[in-house]
């Protein structure tokens, strides 16, 4: 009760006990070579090492039985056929691929890793893998003076994570979320270490409670979890890119997402009628500002009772649906796990009568109060339960929804542990497990159910789905917002370094509530907040129930007109933006990147908070504090021209850059390419035409990029329905050079040509197109 009063700190209370003892694992007594499984036995507890790649190598340690190596949630590939070299020499056995190196003590048993340079990775200290008798497994890694971390998947705080301690839980965090606010609604156990322009990852894949110490010695850091084994993948890198390329290797990248849900969302808790919503659909309309989507939260429900629409505020849902959908609208329900428990309501019959609903060993459901009062779980953990849930979808699909956002679903319950009981059981596909394990992946397997629900049912077309909870590869179902943040400068502030982190973690289609959830929005932030959401991946402005409305308009027309026009930018952008998630379904890069991702070497880049970058060329320093128009922008190494200016900026110093409200500072790279397209209408978002904005330069070296279309709604690009183009751009003395250097696929878009347009070409400057002295790229 007196936790946020001095109380919380009396010296007699709760100190924890620093005498913790750790049993480490011991001397190796037996190693077994004879699989591509390299298992050693050691005193207190087995190890098995495989590779999964020529880059990435998992550890397993348990302390108890063999290794468990086919239980996780997260991991998507088995091992490739990899060529290791075993030898063995003195006290030291040597595993080595083509680009790693491990080490093995035998007595105590330590693993160093080395890359194929002989360079340390991740490697022991005095301590190296141990547990305790509770339970708790825990490894202690060296860790150097210049050592930088990032990822840890949705954290608030800076982007550098150094001198952080973090807790993997998911949870629900309606208090205002701060730099010490630690386990919030994802869990992604993840991180990649920055060391002298060298990157790895190491991925701790326990979905128990987890806890990561980069905070409390300069020499090491640890990972821990409360149960489970120590179960850990560490890749190679050496770039940043490559680390996200081997970590989304294992764990799944995002699906190509439709254009629709790339656009502007309108969200409020609650439009409460459909009423309501046509008016709020008109309003777009009339005011031609571009929106994909408007969500609805919960009052469309009938008492909160998921896969019902309230008949009295929601009349003719199919109608809506419809009616909108001609505006050009889509329309995005959210759904939550709890369900009501009501003898006479059909899911929750169902529920009982086919033995849908978490439970506890004993055999009685588990109930928790959530919005509907008294609810009963869906246990996601088991194959029937999600094929259910997924099926049960078809109440939204057939009405013309093609989008669902999933809340709640960390799972949050009202109560003092603000989730399910640890003890219940979960059916697991037939390996029964506590909610104490597997809480942390409870909304990923609801994603899983929704997810493919969806895509069953939508006949072609791509589902979007938006979700709150998520565990390591939720990004193959999901997008995440970030929860409940609140309309402050500061938390516009932590967005940023936020969505980079969850970008970093694999997580390529994030963002924040535009404008603040909780709390009142005022005129200037949300402005300022829509500049930066026009580029963050997920666009979406989001308001709470007791708070001022935020749509764009509701601060005057000065406003209504800056935020109009960074919402058409949106879409001007789309072709880029596109192409750029096109490459995070691919490769797993994120579409918003800290500038560390490109200038490793560089290390100004390595806290830059306040700063990203859309893809590889485009920096953007957004304004965000208020009553500002002047603030630091750093450029690396580079020429930069300001996107609205055209103004050249040579590139490793620190400039003052005046932005008015109507200001967005955008610099692009001298020397490379940018997709633009034109805004149409709302019911018509593909634009007509595409253009190229070549941004000349002395560069001398090649830029290279593939700009990537198609009908943005379908999967029939995986059948070959696709543009792809891929284009380089040599800026020299005398000319610039766009050659399309190949072509693939046969889509068929509706522009005909590209325009290329050549940007600040000097007066000895030729722009040239295929060795032709034309401005444009034929496609079809
Ligand atoms: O805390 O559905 O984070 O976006 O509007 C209330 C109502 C539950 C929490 C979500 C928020 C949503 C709200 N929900």
């Amino acid at each position: 009760m007196l936790e946020d009063t001095s109380f919380a700190i009396h010296p007699g209370k709760d100190q924890t006990s620093k005498a913790v003892v750790y049993r480490d694992i011991g001397n190796l007594i037996a190693e077994d070579f004879s699989t591509t499984i390299f298992k050693f036995t050691c005193e207190s507890g087995n190890v098995a090492i495989q590779f999964y790649t020529n880059s990435i190598v998992r550890i397993t340690m348990n302390p108890q039985t063999d290794p468990k190596l086919n239980q996780s949630k997260s991991v998507i590939v088995k091992p490739e056929k990899v060529n290791v070299e075993a030898s063995s020499k003195g006290e030291i056995i040597t595993l080595a691929t083509s680009q790693l190196q491990l080490k093995i003590k035998r007595a105590p048993f330590r693993v160093d890793i080395f890359d194929k340079l002989g360079k340390e990775l991740v490697s022991e200290t005095e301590r190296g893998m141990a547990y305790r008798e509770n339970g708790e497994v825990v490894a202690f890694k060296k860790m150097h003076d210049y050592d930088h971390f990032y990822g840890f998947g949705e954290k608030s705080g800076h982007l550098d994570k150094r001198d952080e301690k973090f807790e993997m839980w998911n949870s629900d965090v309606y208090a205002p979320h701060n730099p010490e606010t630690n386990a919030l609604y994802e869990s992604i156990p993840y991180f990649m270490t920055l060391r002298n322009g060298r990157a790895h990852g190491v991925f701790f894949d326990n979905t128990f409670r987890s806890n990561f110490d980069m905070a409390s010695s300069e020499n090491y850091y640890t990972f821990s979890a409360e149960g489970g084994q120590l179960d850990y993948y560490v890749m190679a890198g050496p770039e940043p890119k490559s680390v996200l390329e081997q970590y989304t290797y294992l764990t799944g990248r995002i699906p190509l997402p439709s254009k629709w849900s790339l656009g502007y969302h309108q969200s409020r808790y609650s439009y409460e009628s459909e009423v309501e919503v046509r008016e709020l659909a008109q309003n777009f309309i009339d005011k031609d500002i571009p929106v994909d989507v408007i969500h609805l939260d919960i009052h469309y429900m009938n008492g909160y009772r998921v896969f019902t629409f309230d008949k009295e505020r929601f009349p003719n849902p199919e109608k809506l649906i419809s009616d909108l959908r001609k505006m050009g609208i889509r329309v995005v329900p959210i759904v939550d796990p709890g369900v009501k428990k009501d003898p006479e309501y059909a899911i929750y019959q169902e529920g009982v009568n086919e033995d849908l609903f978490c439970k506890y060993i004993e055999g009685e459901t588990y109930f928790g109060e959530v919005w509907p009062g008294i609810s009963a779980f869906p246990d996601f953990t088991e194959e029937k339960v999600r094929k259910w849930w997924g099926e049960k979808h078809a109440f939204y699909t057939k009405i013309g929804v093609e989008g669902i956002w999933n809340d709640m679903n960390e799972p949050a319950v009202f109560n003092e542990s603000k989730t399910m009981d640890l003890e219940v059981m979960h059916r697991n596909d037939g390996k029964p497990t506590t909610h104490r394990e597997l809480h942390n992946v409870y909304g990923l397997l609801m994603g899983k159910a929704t997810y493919e629900g969806m895509k069953e049912q939508l006949d072609g077309k791509r589902p979007f789905l938006l979700t709150r909870a998520g565990y390591a590869g939720v990004q193959r179902y999901a997008s995440v917002w970030t929860g409940d943040n609140r309309s402050f400068w500061e938390h516009l502030q932590m967005s940023l370094p936020m969505v980079m982190n969850l970008g970093l973690s694999g997580v390529a289609f994030t963002g924040p509530d535009v404008g603040g959830f909780a709390h009142d929005t005022n005129a200037e932030l949300l402005t300022r907040w829509t500049q930066v959401g026009a580029f963050t991946p997920f666009f979406r402005n989001h308001s709470a129930i007791g708070f001022r409305y935020q749509e764009p308009w509701q601060f005057g027309e000065k406003y209504e007109a800056i935020m109009k026009r960074y919402i058409q930018m949106r879409y001007e952008w789309m072709p880029q933006l596109y192409s750029l998630f096109y490459e995070a379904s691919q490769k797993g890069l994120p579409v918003m990147r800290p500038l560390l991702m490109e200038y490793p070497d560089d290390e100004k880049t390595y806290n830059l908070n306040d700063q990203f970058m859309l893809g590889d060329n485009v920096i953007f320093a957004p304004i965000l504090q208020p009553a500002i128009t002047d603030r630091a922008v750093y450029l690396p190494e580079g020429n930069w021209v300001e996107f609205s200016t055209g103004e050249v900026f040579e590139g490793e110093k620190t400039y003052l850059i005046h932005a008015e409200l109507e200001d967005l500072p955008i610099f692009v790279k001298q020397g490379t390419a940018l997709m633009q397209g034109e805004w149409v209408s709302n019911n018509q978002k593909t634009p007509q035409n595409v253009s190229m904005n070549v941004y000349a330069g002395i560069i001398g070296e090649k830029y290279q990029f593939t700009f990537y279309d198609d009908d943005g709604e379908t999967f029939a690009y995986e059948e070959g329905n696709y543009l792809k183009l891929k284009i380089e751009v040599i800026s020299s003395k005398d000319k610039v050079e766009v050659n399309v250097v190949q072509k693939q696929g046969d889509f068929i878009p509706e522009y005909k040509e590209i325009t290329i347009n050549g940007i600040g070409l000097s007066d000895g400057q030729k722009l040239l197109v295929n060795g032709q002295q034309t401005n444009y790229i034929p496609v079809i």
